[in-house]
């Protein structure tokens, strides 16, 4: 039985190590962290996913996961750590590298070396390589390497990680077959083999798609109000067409993928990919023209509280990083006219000092939802506009029923609907007479 070391314990490489585990592998865990290790040696976790915890304390407890702060000998590494981007949009390959010099000393003939980390074309080769090459070993023949993007979706991972389709790019057939053969024991879906680039360019191309789209949608969004019609119908008919699937518009990208993997492009071919470098752009302005619309929205206030609905970059996660609503929070906190207030269920802890519900309704002046978390669609109208101040809501991810909230008084401005930028502030729309309902 192989022994597997999964270098980083964070969204991917903690399920993916237990999902080993409880298939059979003795895999040890490593993390820089010593509290991470220490939740996770007590079947704890310290991420929020669906299905996780019972993951982890299934694989803790079968004696075959055990997490370390220290990289332990092993014939498989599974190297999941985060490449982020610099502030000049750069990768920051710097975890990779010191994940891999981490294990050099450890490195045997016939070990095989797995990135899991979304990185830039060309990562494998010519950057994991000549690190893994100091280790003495001749690669390709005694030390194996490959690339094997991992894709799963935040809030479904442990069912994507068993289900996807997996792509694996090895820096040579054996390398690729060998890989292969670990994900073997618990993908369900076909498993893909290629070269390492490849497979680095199809998890990258995956995330730009969708960016480009979204950029597409909220461009959509902006260019509506304009024409006096709302952005999410015109989403939805031309959805019904059967090679069309226009993406939603919201108040910007967040997460550490999208937002991130499409600059690994730009920052190797600034010249000619243009198209993925405005659509990042586009995405980015997202969180200002947000910004732009809750002033339009109060301008009339004095001093007025802004009620910020979710933090999270999308809805049912507890994940922020990159999240636009941290941009807003930015403008917002600068602006000493505006007082705010954050609350969001699934955040526990953030820099941030976050209110309760009613604490946030409270006095308010304006209402922004910037995620639609599930639990948002319960929420009262009725009675909100007993405690708010002014009764304002702006919805950017066309989640609420803009019949209730009007019915319960509230003016109810929906992005890519109500505000058109540089015109015509608000937009008052009928359909033949009849108020327009937004599509949810
Ligand atoms: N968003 C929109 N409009 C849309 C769709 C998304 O504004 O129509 C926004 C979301 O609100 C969020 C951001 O985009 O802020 C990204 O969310 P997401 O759900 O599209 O994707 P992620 O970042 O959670 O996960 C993506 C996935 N990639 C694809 O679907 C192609 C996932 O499969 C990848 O594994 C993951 O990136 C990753 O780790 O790279």
């Amino acid at each position: 039985m192989k022994e597997i070391s999964v270098l980083g314990l964070g969204y991917i490489g903690l399920p993916t190590a237990s999902i080993l585990a409880t298939n059979g592998y003795m895999v040890r865990g490593i993390d820089v962290s010593p509290s991470v290790v220490g939740i996770i040696n007590k079947g704890g976790i310290h991420i929020e996913e669906p299905g996780l915890k019972t993951l982890v304390q299934a694989a803790v407890n079968s004696g075959n996961l055990t997490a370390y702060t220290q990289p332990q000998a092993a014939d498989v590494y599974i190297l999941a750590v985060p490449t982020p981007i610099t502030e000049d949009k750069r990768a920051d390959l710097s975890y990779v590298e010191a994940a891999a010099k981490s294990i050099l000393p450890l490195l045997k003939r016939g070990d095989l070396v797995i990135l899991e980390s979304t990185s830039p074309p060309g990562t494998t080769v010519d950057f994991l390589c000549p690190v893994l090459a100091q280790s003495g070993l001749e690669l390709g023949t005694e030390l194996f390497v490959a690339h094997c993007p991992e894709r799963v979706l935040p809030g479904k991972i442990i069912k994507e990680l068993l289900q996807n389709i997996r792509i694996i790019g090895g820096i040579n057939e054996t390398s690729a077959q060998m890989a292969r053969d670990v994900y073997t024991c618990f993908v369900e879906g076909e498993i893909h083999l290629t070269d390492a680039t490849t497979a680095e360019m199809v998890k990258i191309m995956e995330n730009t798609y969708r960016d480009v789209n979204i950029a597409l949608a909220n461009e959509l969004a902006r260019i509506s109000p304009h024409l006096n019609i709302n952005a999410w119908e015109v989403i939805r008919f031309a959805n019904l067409h059967p090679r069309v699937n226009l993406h939603s518009p919201g108040p910007g990208v967040g997460g550490h993928c999208i937002s991130v993997d499409p600059w690994f492009v730009v920052e190797k071919f600034p010249e000619t990919a243009q198209l993925i470098a405005k659509a990042r752009h586009i995405n980015d302005f997202m969180p200002e023209f947000t910004y732009q619309m809750l002033l339009d929205t109060v301008r009339n206030i004095p001093n007025p509280k802004v009620t910020l609905l979710g933090l999270t970059y999308k809805p049912d996660v507890d994940d922020v990083r990159e999240s636009p609503a941290l941009k807003l929070i930015e403008m917002i906190e600068k602006n000493p006219d505006l007082r705010l207030a954050v609350y969001d269920p699934h955040v526990k802890h953030f820099d941030y000092e976050l209110s309760g519900l009613e604490a946030a309704f409270r006095d308010s002046d304006c209402i922004l939802l910037t995620v639609d978390h599930a639990e948002f669609k319960y929420i009262n109208p009725r009675q909100v506009a007993a405690a708010v101040r002014n009764r304002n809501v702006i919805d950017t991810r066309n989640a609420l029923s803009r019949k209730d909230w009007m019915d319960a008084g509230f003016q109810y401005r929906l992005l890519g609907c109500d505000y058109a930028e540089n015109g015509d502030s608000v937009t008052r729309l009928t359909f033949f007479g009849n108020p327009l309902l937004s599509v949810v």
